[in-house]
């Protein structure tokens, strides 16, 4: 009996003892195992009187049933210890702030454009679009450029192959929807324009937009109040606008309209290299051949039409210092418009 006893005793201490439950397994193995301790403690009992077996029997399982129990209660604490240092090192602050999800946003010249087809769209204007790629026709001759006429050079043209061009501008959407329907038209054109230029100010594709209205009676008053409060409007400032004659050969007559300089207020700075007056567009009254071309009947309608450049006024609305920007991709840059 005190062989089990000592037998028990080294047992409950080798539990109390177990770092793990791997090592608590083996111990229950070691000792209550099919072929363990106890057991073959069990099997010694064959050997005892008869009546000395049940008491001993007894005993044996009394022991074995302590040691189970002592088993069962460490195997407890050793999960519950376990769990608590698992949730110690698994623990998350659900208070901690989420990692941001990048937003995108629309481009500067997009943000342009739809300022000033928003703008347009008050006044009755509809948005056209058309092909980038274009026939002769209708980029020059429509336009009454003539072949060999030196507006074509100017353009600084892109072909595509022989009679097929880049547009060097959207008027040539103007001209598909005068050939299409009829008079009296209010029409707004954006879109990518190419020309065969590159330098700090010029990229070979950039932006326009084009403008044309053709009604009864349309007058050159109306043109210049359009642009003016057009300006206005754009830039949110009660800007100065002058009209200066030009020349383009699709309109007559024509002018390029200059602004005060948003930098300055027209005193004279840098962005307007001390003049005080800032190029913004040019326009004119759309000429009576090219009414006719695309079938208008230029003894009853009138019109005029304007262009401009995007990039150029958003550089100027936003105070960009470099037209390069808007084609660098910098996201640095470009998030500042969101
Ligand atoms: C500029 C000047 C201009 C037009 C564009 C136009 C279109 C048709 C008929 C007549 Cl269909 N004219 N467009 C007229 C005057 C000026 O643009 O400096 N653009 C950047």
């Amino acid at each position: 009996m005190s062989e089990l006893d000592e037998l028990l005793a080294q047992a409950l201490s080798a539990v109390a003892q177990s770092a793990d439950e791997q090592a608590l397994e083996s111990l229950r193995v070691h000792y209550l195992g099919r072929k363990g301790l106890f057991t073959a403690h069990l099997k010694k009992l064959g050997a005892l009187p008869a009546e000395q077996r049940p008491a001993a029997g007894k005993s044996v399982n009394l022991a074995k049933q302590r040691l189970h129990d002592a088993i069962n209660s460490r195997r407890e604490a050793l999960q519950k210890q376990s769990l608590e240092a698992r949730l110690r090192a698994e623990r998350i602050d659900v208070s901690l702030p989420g990692r941001r999800r990048a937003t995108g946003g629309l481009h500067p010249v997009t943000i342009t454009i739809e300022r000033i087809t928003a703008i347009f769209a008050l006044a009755g204007y509809e948005v056209a679009e058309g092909p980038e790629i274009e026939d002769e026709y209708h980029n020059f001759e429509a336009l009454n450029i003539p072949a060999n006429h030196p507006a074509r050079a100017m353009h600084d043209t892109f072909y595509v192959e022989p009679g097929t061009v880049l547009r060097t501008h959207t008027s040539p959407v103007q001209v598909r929807v005068m050939e299409q329907s009829e008079p009296p038209f209010r029409m707004i054109c954006p879109g990518r324009v190419y020309r065969c230029d590159s330098d700090l100010t010029h990229t070979p594709m950039f932006h326009q937009v084009e403008g044309l209205l053709v009604d009864d009676s349309v007058t050159m008053a109306a043109m210049k109040g359009t642009i003016v409060s057009f300006l206005r409007n754009f830039f949110e400032q009660e800007v100065k606008v002058r009209f200066r004659p030009s020349y383009f050969p699709f309109t007559e007559p024509s002018a390029e309209v200059d602004m005060s300089c948003v930098s300055c207020g027209g005193v004279g700075c840098r962005i307007c290299s001390g003049t005080g007056w800032l190029e913004v567009m040019g326009c004119g009254m759309v000429h009576p051949r090219v009414l006719e071309m695309s079938g208008v009947d230029p003894g009853r309608y009138t019109g005029f039409a304007f262009g401009l450049g995007v990039e150029r006024l958003a550089m100027l609305r936003y105070r960009v210092g470099d037209l390069r920007m808007f084609f660098a991709n910098d996201a640095r840059f470009l998030e500042q418009f969101q």
